[in-house]
């Protein structure tokens, strides 16, 4: 046996299936080590980033670090913005790249950059394999931190003259124990229900960590029962369903939007699992007044706008449970429980006004409501970066744990149509949805013949507006110009096409809602191409406006 062999005998030990990336010189034998295993397969991809995605989505999706690999030199740098995109969602990945051999390491050389050195801001944990008997502990260590709280991407570097090395059959894979996460003790959870006691319009604040933590179920009874009302990040969504009447959606835009009503009326912010890559604290505590209790993993970042009165930290279901076992045994709940109605009701009214009749042209609000309509609870949603995204954490209303998902922490434009591969290669009933701008959808297009190869089937949906929208949307209101940000397209049904995959652009609503109702769970590749009109970005901001006047 070679290192090589003892790696992927490591891996398949983690319960790895897939493996996605490009291949090169240096990795050979790794690549060999996957053929010859029963258990793992290798997945080519047209680009080392398409890799890194499916990866990130795969381990948002399932909790299970999602695997990839790249050669040396241009393979990883072109992992990078995959990677980086992970750790900063708090994706479980692990990133396994080649290197040259440890004698050329030294000087300058084919390929060779320091790429430990290059992951290692990027990256939870990082390193490269320099002795053949550290590798169980390595690979076990990676997915380890890879999948414990807080998430990330681990990053491990493989020299070709190491992966050759022979090792002893003795040397095994080690045993994954169980780790159980500290809970807070009683005092604690007495001290934040005193608080909430005391507050007159308590709101939670759901983030990514509910979603990966499947904490929902729990989340969603302390809610009715204290009747306290919810928002969650874009990365939250779907912690209580949005049908939930206490629900008000979600918070996020760079502008105030409705939802920050509540904010600016509560008196106390419960945030639960809330990343601040996420959502600057700015936003909603700007005149840094907040009481806020703080439910995590970690420690709350040190931060002007983020000074939590009191710090739950440890396992955040088991907080969860705890505060509501309490709120429970004291038959709790808060007084004023219509605070909050009107401004959900406000919100419902304004994501319905965008329903599109059947002469309109196409909006991406308007778009989504059809999506919705056609969906059952638990499809997924994937969403690309740009102005859609905005629209989509706004107006989609989620109704399950990773019903939509977004990247919100690094926000990389190019992840939805990769992604759309990993939700569609696990999630067997559900139908999978990837939404994006044209710029995004050609930021990793070469991905749909890695889609069709594999024959995983799910709905493409490209609001193309031949524009880097988002951009143009900020630009007008901060400059009223835009600069840098026209594009031309390819005919997308053509190219499509050229791949196999059926593909469409309908003119008309009536059309768009046939092609969603036949082609989402039907489980074969398809391409809808929709000319939408931008001007409702603008008309958000205008009436935006005219609400907080
Ligand atoms: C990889 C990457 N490059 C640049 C950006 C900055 N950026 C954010 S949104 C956006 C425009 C997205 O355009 P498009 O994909 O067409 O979507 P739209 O905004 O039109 O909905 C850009 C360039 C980014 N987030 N990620």
């Amino acid at each position: 046996m070679n290192v090589a062999e003892l790696i992927i005998q490591c891996l398949e030990n983690e319960g790895v299936k897939q493996i996605f990336g490009v291949p090169g010189e240096e990795n050979e034998d790794i690549l060999f080590a996957i053929a010859d295993s029963d258990k793992i397969e290798f997945i080519p991809t047209r680009h080392e980033q398409g890799a890194a995605f499916i990866a990130n989505v795969w381990g948002r999706l399932t909790g299970q670090a999602g695997v990839c690999l790249a050669t040396l030199g241009p393979g990883a740098t072109n992992l990078i913005t995959g990677i980086a995109d992970a750790n900063l969602d708090k994706a479980p990945v692990v990133a396994i790249t080649g290197q040259g051999d440890l004698s050329r390491l030294h000087h300058e050389s084919h390929q060779l950059l320091d790429v430990v050195n290059m992951f290692e801001p990027i990256t939870k944990w990082n390193t490269a394999i320099k002795a053949k008997e550290v590798v169980p502990e390595v690979i076990r260590k990676a997915f380890k931190l890879a999948e414990m709280e807080k998430p990330g991407a681990i990053h491990i570097e493989l020299s070709e003259d190491m992966a050759k090395k022979k090792v002893s059959k003795k040397i095994n894979p080690l045993a994954k124990g169980i780790v159980h996460l500290p809970m807070p003790d009683k005092d604690s959870i007495n001290a934040v229900y005193d608080l909430i006691k005391a507050a007159k319009k308590p709101i939670i604040l759901a983030g990514n960590g509910v979603i990966r933590n499947r904490v929902s179920s729990d989340l969603t009874t302390l809610v009715q029962k204290s009747n306290i009302p919810i928002v969650s990040t874009f990365m939250g969504k779907g912690s209580v369903s949005d049908k939930h009447p206490q629900s008000l959606l979600s918070i996020g835009l760079g502008f105030k939007d409705y939802v920050m009503e509540a904010m600016e009326k509560a008196d106390l912010v419960i945030t639960i699992g809330y990343d601040i890559a996420e959502y600057s604290p700015e936003n909603w505590n700007a005149k840094k007044g907040k009481k806020i209790i703080h439910i995590d993993f970690d420690s709350a970042e040190v931060y002007n706008n983020y000074i939590p009165q009191v710090e739950l930290i440890g396992d955040i279901s088991f907080c969860v449970k705890a505060l509501l076992e309490k709120i429970e045994t004291e038959n709790f709940s808060i007084k004023d429980k219509d605070w909050y109605a009107p401004i959900r009701k406000r919100i419902l009214a304004d994501i319905k006004s965008y329903d599109l009749k059947s002469k309109d042209k196409f909006t991406v609000p308007g778009v989504l409501n059809l999506v919705r309509e056609v969906t059952n609870e638990d499809d997924i949603v994937i969403s690309d970066v740009g102005a859609h995204k905005m629209w989509i954490a706004r107006n989609y209303p989620t109704y399950c744990s990773n019903g939509c998902i977004i990247s919100n922490g690094m926000a990389s434009m190019g992840i939805a149509l990769p992604g759309g591969i990993a939700a569609s290669l696990m999630e067997g009933k559900r139908g999978v949805i990837s939404m994006m701008g044209d710029g995004g959808f050609m930021m990793n297009l070469q991905e749909l013949e890695t889609a069709t190869r594999l024959g995983v089937g799910y709905t493409i949906i490209i609001f193309n507006d031949n524009d880097y929208g988002l951009i143009s949307w900020k630009q007008e209101r901060s400059a009223d110009r835009t600069a840098g940000t026209h594009l031309t397209n390819p005919d997308f049904v053509k190219l499509g096409e050229s791949f196999g995959i059926d593909s469409f652009r309908p003119k008309n609503v009536k059309a768009l809602k046939e092609i969603l109702q036949q082609r989402v769970h039907g489980k074969k590749m398809t391409l809808i191409e929709v000319p939408i009109d931008p001007s409702v970005n603008q008309e958000l901001i205008e009436k935006l406006k005219n609400y907080w006047k």
